[in-house]
């Protein structure tokens, strides 16, 4: 939700709540004849006899959403200059390509066939050329044309100023326009005074049912100039996240106002800076407030605190020799929507299958204790690994446990896949030497080596950085026992 408070000379005139209001972000503007001056400055026509110019955001406006739109205009210094600058929405075939005729069509009209039609045009006219043919009055004024001609009139001249007179006075002026699809309802705004509502469907009547439509701004110039500059306010607060409490985020704001500020503060690493980081531990609505001459606008931020529980709370898993069998036991402090778990045993920690499966407890907060026996455990040693499976069926996987019993020679490969570097874990039971041989699916040797081993468990680092991508077999001979085993890289 957005609030616009509008201030006058410290006068607090109206409060205009819209709700699910998006505030225009930073436009992407396509020009006819217009020039970029930077930071946020555009000229669209120059102070020459007989221009004409346009800017369209490439983005097309939704009318089935609310919609605040925030500018600086800048008329020219000259009085006696013409012919002013209008807010156009449009759906020309000629697209951001479209372009009226100069001088009292102020870019936006044609004298002859329409080039932007169907379209609204909202015009700031600051020359007058009369009421017979343009329904001017003498003071600079707010008119609503359609369909790209001074000559369709959908209100007639409102003043700019509250006592009439010229707006040509070189210096930039806030014009915004808010709209409300549920009331069709458009406001149009000169320095914070609401100068017309204009209550008209304009996806039905003005579009035949199109509510993306193009929107711009355009002016001319005829036999009088000014230059005619405008200046694209945005302000937003950025898109509505959803973090785990108290994890940080920096907030994509944007805003190119005068001065800007966040509250609360709290879970925020500054209250006056753009993008600051918020670290909230519950839901927070963050409110970004800017102001610009005038004009007082905030946009929100909604910080939802969420995380994906997980549906189990594992404290450990184990593998361990039992005579000649093995002994998977583990334990869960909770457990969430827990149907089942199976138990999975690889001989190459690559390829697992099941060996059985226990029933779990469902829902648990207190710790629980399970265990599965390995019956027929592979010779030289396996990997084992724990399934959890939902209710609904999704699942999840623990760290891989290796075991060798059986065996006097046992090797394990950590991590495998993979890329680099790998860990042979390997498995004895006595003191004694042997050879480890890494061999490609060519049959070429690209590994040797004579180790010593211990007792127990021993490690040996493999440097992998200069094999080829592929799968290796992994040899450990030792006196009269040979052991294999896969190894991939990635
Ligand atoms: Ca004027
Ligand atoms: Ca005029
Ligand atoms: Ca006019």
């Amino acid at each position: 939700m957005n609030r616009v408070n509008k201030f006058c000379f410290l006068l607090l005139t109206s409060i205009l709540i819209l709700a699910n209001t998006y505030i225009k972000a930073q436009a992407t503007w396509s020009t006819v004849n217009g020039i970029v001056l930077g930071g946020d400055y555009y000229q669209i026509t120059k102070n020459q006899n007989h221009k004409k110019g346009a800017f369209w955001n490439v983005d097309m406006i939704d009318l089935d959403k609310p919609f605040q739109l925030y500018f600086k205009f800048n008329f020219g210094n000259s009085n006696n200059g013409a012919d002013g600058i209008a807010i156009v929405f449009q759906k020309s075939p000629s697209g951001i390509y479209a372009i009226g005729d100069d001088g009292a069509n102020m870019g936006y009209a044609s004298s002859g066939t329409p080039v932007l039609s169907p379209s609204i045009d909202l015009e700031f006219d600051t020359y007058d050329d009369g009421a017979w043919l343009y329904n001017d009055i003498p003071d600079d004024h707010l008119a609503i044309n359609w369909n790209g001609s001074t000559n369709n009139v959908l209100h007639w001249a409102s003043p700019l100023l509250p006592n009439g007179g010229n707006v040509e006075d070189n210096l930039y002026h806030i014009v915004h326009v808010t709209w409300e699809p549920t009331t069709t309802t458009m406001e149009i705004y000169y320095e914070c005074t609401l100068i017309k509502t204009f209550v008209w469907d304009l996806k039905n009547w003005g579009f035949g049912g199109d509510n993306l439509i193009y929107y711009g701004v355009t002016a001319g110039t005829g036999s009088a100039d000014n230059a005619h500059n405008f200046y694209d306010l945005y302000h937003t607060a950025g898109a509505d996240l959803t973090i785990c409490p108290g994890d940080p985020v920096t907030l994509e704001a944007s805003s190119n106002f005068t001065t800007y500020s966040w509250s609360p503060s709290v879970g925020l690493s500054c209250t006056n800076c753009i993008n600051p980081v918020a670290d909230p531990s519950i839901d927070t609505k963050y409110i970004f407030t800017g102001t610009v001459g005038c004009l007082t606008i905030t946009d929100t931020v909604d910080l939802t605190t969420y995380c994906n529980p997980l549906p189990i709370e594992l404290v450990y898993f184990s593998a361990a020799c039992s005579k000649q069998t093995v002994e998977l036991d583990w334990s869960t402090a909770s457990e969430l929507n827990n149907d089942y778990y199976v138990l999975e045993r690889s001989s190459d920690n690559l390829h697992f299958a099941s060996i059985g499966t226990v029933d779990a407890a469902g829902n648990s907060s207190s710790a629980k204790n399970y265990s599965f026996i390995d019956q027929n455990p592979l010779m030289g040693g396996a990997y084992y690994r724990l399934k959890q499976v939902d209710f609904n069926g999704s699942s999840t996987f623990s760290k891989v446990q290796s075991v060798s019993c059986n065996s006097e020679l046992g090797i394990f490969i950590y991590p495998n896949p993979s890329e680099t570097e790998t860990i042979l874990q390997i498995q004895s039971s006595e003191k004694t030497n042997a050879v480890c041989e890494i061999m490609n699916v060519s049959g070429n040797v690209v590994f040797k080596k004579e180790i010593q081993l211990l007792q127990g468990s021993n490690e040996l680092q493999i440097d992998e950085s200069h094999f080829a991508k592929g799968i290796y077999d992994v040899s450990l001979v030792s006196r009269n026992k040979v052991v294999h085993t896969l190894l991939v890289v990635q």
